[in-house]
């Protein structure tokens, strides 16, 4: 049976993975209309993604005898200045769920719940990873800067940034 202070922290978690999944299409929207495909695919593949970490939570606290709450997702921005907002706001996103992961993490060991300190390591391996591809490509997108050529080979070449050392789900 999961403590009451678990339950709660990975209910938040939950919906900050479902945030995540809905900000990432938004950007997928937008990346799609604005000719990046190459963005927009990699966007739809991340989107995917965050709702199976959301849903990899939800299944874990009903077997664990709690009850997922299904979050309500608030809209957000949905258009963007250009490449570089959009993976500086990733980065961002990305630094507060590592924070949030942390601090269910923190609340594990204070409970000694060690089942869920165990099922959140996925968590944290899986944070160093998003944080990391989020900085290699900002790096990327330095070097292009505002050369049209560089940034449609920028484009074309983003999905395999992904499969560089990205386990997904
Ligand atoms: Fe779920 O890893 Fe990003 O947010």
């Amino acid at each position: 049976m999961l403590h009451e202070s678990i339950a709660q922290a990975l209910n938040q978690q939950i919906a900050l993975e479902g945030q995540s999944s809905h900000t990432y299409l938004t950007m997928a929207v937008w990346a799609e209309t604005s000719g990046f495909d190459g963005v927009a695919e990699f966007l739809y593949a991340h989107s995917e993604e965050e709702r199976q970490h959301m849903l990899k939570l939800m299944r874990f606290v009903n077997e664990r005898g709690g009850v997922a709450e299904v979050p309500t997702v608030e809209a957000g921005p949905t258009s963007y200045e250009g490449l570089k907002e959009v993976f500086e706001s990733i980065l961002a996103h990305e630094t507060k769920v590592t924070e949030s992961i942390n601090h269910v993490v923190d609340a594990c060991l204070q409970a000694k719940d060690y089942t869920t300190h165990n099922f959140m390591q996925w968590y944290v391996s899986e944070q160093i990873e998003e944080e990391g591809l989020a900085r290699k490509i900002l790096d990327k997108l330095a070097l292009a800067g505002n050369d049209q050529g560089a940034l449609y080979l920028f484009d074309r070449d983003i999905l395999s940034f992904d499969q560089e050392g990205h386990s997904g789900n």
